[in-house]
């Protein structure tokens, strides 16, 4: 969000203004020259992220150096020994001054002190937090602008002209580099942009915009411009160049650079921040298995994943407890993991949980974690058989189990098997019966299903685990009579010619024979010879080919056997 408090002047600011000692509330660069000549490079990370006019927000102009400590912005005023406090949205929270401190311009951080000059050979180190002076560092170099340089612990300061020098905390030079610019007056420390250090130059060029609020990056170890820079002129009109810093804490993930445009004409400060660069990597992406993935066989090869661009190194974290996984894999950017065989084969169905971390920069690393959930057991319990019985209108189910592992028990499921509606024929549970848990020997189970009517049904076992998972046996197909007695019925009419009808009701399923004999035993015909479901049957009987007299028909089904006697007139 970009947010531009600027409003019309007010009579306070009128009367604030005559305060000053000097008549120009700017603090500009009395040397003549021209700027390098460096084109101005306009790119597409100078997003202006957020600005508010300090003048209005702290009643006061002549506001030169500008910092923030992670929580709170802070703004000098360069003609006087204020300093003004704010919040991140840019609320004034209160105005204050340090002792012995007057004049301060660019400001620098370095997580615990604020340090800052007064266009003088000192530096202050300073606390904000109880506004006081903790100490001073003698400089080579007039301090104006100021930058903590946290790989050597020093100080880049200058003034306007100068080369910019890195001072040690004991006032020692470390290094220092010649920039060609001759109206500096801020700089910031970048050790976040690839291929860093940096130091950012914040110059007042010319005077005027465009042209005068030129923030330029030069690469330290060569001290050379890197080609990049940006007129601040674009966004912010009417100005000239003061304090500069940088920041990662105001926008998670991103890296801004920070600092205060003087007004050119006394009237309005403004404080900025840019977008310098997104100083994080995107999160890893595509796993595979695909995040959520279930059903993973528990022999799985390995994991990848795509790394994001500007990734340089990438950790694996690996487990089943997400608050606590284990690094297997980290370093050079790597896209896949094969998964190690302390791990295989995985646990059946379970969840595991591996995270990726990209590290792009110092900045921000990036996490992306996911999950899958491994296959159920396809063998916990191994069945061998599964058997059904009719026995006077009860259904015996009978089963053995080979092994189990994990065996809470059995539902028995049975759905009806309705000729007319088969459609909408549903599984019921009607009974559970207990598991042997983990064993390895033959265990047999059995169940009676008391309560059914005449039909035909089927049964299903659905073998549960105790950690809720289950498979179901095969099914069995089951015929229920109301028929609870072997019956060969006298047959109809009798004494016949030639035709009669027998009717017979088997109390369970078989193999049943219906044959006739003459009176000396002799097989006439097989009427039925095949497996019959329990049941109630009649057939026809034709004798027009047989000569008149007595004989007799036979039903036989498993062991039992009834014969009846019948009469043929002719
Ligand atoms: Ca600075």
């Amino acid at each position: 969000m970009i947010r531009n408090l600027f409003c019309p002047l007010s009579v306070i600011l009128m009367s604030t203004a005559l305060l000053f000692s000097q008549n120009d509330n700017r603090d500009i660069s009395p040397f003549p020259g021209s700027e390098r000549g460096i084109p101005i490079n306009t790119l597409a990370m100078w997003d202006l992220e957020f600005s508010f006019n300090v003048t209005n927000a702290s009643g006061a102009s002549g506001n030169a150096g500008a910092e923030f400590d992670g929580t709170y912005i802070y703004t000098t005023r360069w003609a006087s020994n204020l300093i003004h406090k704010f919040d991140m949205s840019g609320n004034l929270v209160e105005e204050f001054s340090i002792p012995g401190v007057t004049g301060l311009r660019d400001l620098a951080f370095d997580g615990t002190y604020m340090y800052g000059g007064a266009a003088a050979n000192i530096i202050y180190q300073m606390d904000f937090n109880t506004k006081t002076l903790i100490g001073t560092i003698s400089s080579p170099v007039a301090v104006r602008f100021i930058a903590y340089d946290e790989i050597n612990d020093g100080f880049w300061c200058g003034s306007w002209t100068d080369d910019p020098t890195l001072v040690s905390r004991t006032g020692q030079t470390l290094n220092s580099f010649s920039t060609g610019l001759t109206h500096q007056y801020g700089a910031a420390f970048d050790d976040i942009t690839t291929g860093g250090e940096y130091l950012w130059i914040f110059d007042q060029g010319g005077g005027s915009c465009p042209g005068s609020l030129i923030i330029y990056q030069f690469e330290i170890a060569s001290g050379t411009f890197t080609g990049i820079s940006h007129d601040a002129c674009i966004d912010l009109t009417d100005g000239i160049a003061g304090g500069l810093f940088t920041t990662i804490d105001y926008i998670a993930g991103n890296f801004l650079i920070g600092g205060i445009m003087q007004s050119n004409t006394g009237l309005d400060d403004t404080f900025f921040l840019y977008d310098l660069s997104p100083c994080s990597v995107a999160p890893p992406s595509n796993p595979d298995p695909p995040a959520w993935a279930q059903n993973v066989p528990v022999n799985l090869a390995q994991l990848s994943w795509s790394n994001s661009p500007g990734d340089i190194v990438s950790e694996l974290y690996f487990g089943t407890d997400p608050d606590s996984l284990t690094m297997v894999q980290g370093g050079e950017p790597d896209s896949s993991w094969s998964i190690s065989s302390n791990y295989l084969p995985l646990e059946y169905l379970t969840t595991y949980y591996w995270m990726v971390i990209n590290y792009g920069t110092p900045c921000y690393p990036t996490v992306a974690e996911w999950s899958f959930i491994t296959e159920p057991d396809p063998t916990p319990v191994e069945f061998i058989s599964f058997r059904s019985e009719v026995l006077n209108g009860r259904v015996i189910l009978s089963w053995s189990t080979a092994s189990e592992t994990n065996n809470k028990g059995f539902e028995v499921g049975r759905e009806v098997c309705s000729k007319q509606n088969a459609e909408s024929s549903l599984w019921e549970r009607i009974g559970f019966v207990g598991g042997n848990g983990t064993t390895s020997g033959q265990k047999d189970y059995s169940f009676i299903d008391k309560n059914v009517s005449a039909g035909t049904y089927s049964y299903r076992l659905k073998q549960v685990d105790f950690n809720g998972s289950f498979k179901f046996s095969d099914e069995i197909r089951v015929a229920v009579s109301t028929v609870y007695d072997f019956i060969l019925s006298r047959n109809y009419p009798n004494p016949f010619n030639p035709v009669t009808n027998i009717r017979y009701e088997i109390p369970y399923s078989g193999m049943v024979t219906v044959k006739i004999y003459d009176v000396l035993g002799k097989e006439i015909a097989t009427l039925v010879s095949e497996e019959k479901q329990a049941g109630s049957y009649s057939l026809r009987f034709d004798g027009s080919s047989l000569s008149g007299g007595v004989y007799f028909y036979q039903l036989k089904s498993g062991s039992l056997i009834k014969n009846r006697k019948m009469i043929l007139l002719k």
